[in-house]
């Protein structure tokens, strides 16, 4: 019995995603089951990397962040999420969880996708549990939704399903890493604090908003729209559908009551921009998250003149280029 004994010391990397086809809604909060199906993009350049021992004669978890005790309301969080790993392997050990952070808030990607990717992976494997990926994806969606995506690299599908007990949702690889080198401009505008997270804001939609049913019914859509570009490597046809599809979740908040919009006047400058180019036949289109932050599709050949181009747009700090990037890795690096 693993239980008398303290397990083996497990490291995850696990990387960040950008949603080409968002997930935004639950149907179930507690098992974070989401209204629709989504599909991302899984990147090279940000990731968390986690390192999980399950310890006899624990009293409590111990989590320490990029080398740091965390504050008492992550370490809740995190053993609010083991709790659900433990209840599974049959196990009351507590466990020192450390984790690095290499996503830089700036970038306006959310660390939870990677975070609880890589949470999920080694904390499963440290404990004993057998499962494969595809549970794995399902473990992850309890710490984070997006978080089920970051199991895989390349191009993944999260399906919403349609039991009451989340057992058909779950994320799978569509195509790897290799299987179409486009690029992900990520621009970084002058930080401004969020005020609506996109937990809060997801859940307020839902409630209020009048838009919230069609953007159920236009969110499968595009996402068998964005599967066929993808089958096709079709860019201009993925890069549309994105575009549009981020949009109409932006859209969805401004029924919201109280209503209420993430984009910041630079968020509005690159997309201005982004058009611009398209318009003088540069294939490049937007996403935007729960945030003000901007992120471009492109393709290999055309990403030093993007780049040059956004970045003499007022607001834009920087711009990282992230490449098509994999799934949860075990790793023996230490932490
Ligand atoms: O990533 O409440 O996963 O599909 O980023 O933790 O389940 O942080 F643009 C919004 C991500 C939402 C779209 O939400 O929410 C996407 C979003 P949680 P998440």
């Amino acid at each position: 019995m693993l239980d008398q004994r303290s397990s083996n010391i497990i490291t995850v990397k696990a990387h960040t995603n950008i949603a080409l086809i968002k997930y935004w809604g639950k149907r179930n909060e507690s098992l974070f089951l989401p209204m629709n199906s989504s599909l991302s993009l899984t990147l090279d350049q940000f990731y968390t990397m986690t390192t999980v021992q399950f310890c006899k004669g624990l009293n409590e978890d111990v989590f320490i962040f990029n080398k740091a005790i965390a504050g008492e309301a992550e370490t809740k969080k995190v053993s609010k999420f083991l709790n659900r790993i433990r209840k599974m392997a049959g196990s009351e050990l507590h466990a020192i969880v450390k984790s690095i952070n290499k996503v830089p808030t700036a970038a306006g990607f959310a660390s939870s996708a990677s975070g609880y990717a890589a949470l999920a992976a080694a904390a499963a494997k440290a404990i004993g549990l057998d499962v494969n990926q595809t549970v794995l994806s399902q473990i992850a969606r309890q710490g984070s939704g997006s978080a089920s995506r970051s199991i895989f690299g390349g191009f993944v599908e999260w399906k919403k399903g349609l039991k009451d007990d989340g057992s058909d949702c779950y994320s799978l690889q569509i195509a790897g890493e290799q299987y179409w080198d486009i690029r992900i401009l990520s621009v970084l505008l002058t930080t401004e604090e969020k005020l609506v997270s996109s937990r809060e804001g997801m859940k307020r939609t839902v409630e209020t908003s009048p838009f919230y049913q069609e953007w159920v019914l236009e969110a499968e859509k595009d996402l068998q729209e964005a599967k066929t570009a993808i089958k096709e490597r079709n860019f201009e046809r993925l890069g549309r559908v994105a575009e549009a599809n981020a949009l109409k979740m932006h859209a969805t908040t401004l029924g919201a009551n109280p209503p209420f919009l993430y984009w910041q006047p630079g968020t509005l400058a690159v997309v201005n921009q982004v058009q611009r180019l398209r318009n003088t036949g540069i294939p490049a289109y937007f996403t935007i998250d729960a945030g003000p932050n901007v992120k471009v599709l492109c393709l290999p050949e055309n990403e030093q003149v993007i780049k040059e181009k956004l970045l003499s747009v007022p607001g834009v700090r920087d711009i990282l280029v992230c490449h098509p990037g994999p799934g949860v890795t075990y790793t023996s690096d230490s932490i």
